[in-house]
């Protein structure tokens, strides 16, 4: 006859074995998100004091792209209007870079300036309007592009 203790090991067993293939399936579905670029999102509105945004050009499979310093490719930004942000730039690459920061109507609203290889660059920016902005690499422009969501802040 089996006592209550052997119950409730045999219990424990059985939800020890259900734990470990639920891990491994969310394990694997981050992995399938890892390799899907477009939907890597930042989002730097909803933590106050987090105003650091940094974008950094990398080399990947010979193709140039932003990466966030959790190496998420052409990640879209989300800010709050009105908020200042201090963009970092760290360039690795041997190439130049420079970001541009635009309207939908292609309309200049901030840009890092050239940044030659090895070097780095900060930039204070500030969004004055809802909506989507569009950000670029002067020189790799169909490759190194994202967007920038700028919400209403909330009060
Ligand atoms: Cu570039």
């Amino acid at each position: 006859m089996i006592s209550d203790r052997n119950n409730l090991l045999i219990v424990c067993i059985m939800l020890a074995g259900v734990f470990v293939s639920l891990s491994s399936g969310v394990t694997q579905t981050m992995a399938q998100d890892d390799k899907n670029n477009d939907t890597v999102s930042t989002n730097y509105s909803s933590t106050q004091g987090n105003n650091t945004i940094i974008l950094n050009p990398s080399e990947i499979n010979g193709t140039y792209r932003w990466t966030n310093s959790s190496g998420g490719i052409n990640p879209t930004l989300d800010i709050t209007k009105g908020n200042s942000y201090q963009i970092k730039i760290n360039n690795p690459t041997d190439e130049k870079h420079e970001l541009i920061i635009e309207t939908e109507k292609n309309s200049e609203v901030g840009g890092s300036g050239d940044l030659d290889p090895g070097k780095n660059t900060e930039f204070e920016f500030k969004a004055k309007n809802n909506g989507e902005l569009n950000y670029y690499c002067e020189y790799h422009p169909d490759t190194m592009r994202g967007i920038i969501k700028v919400s209403q802040p909330i009060k």
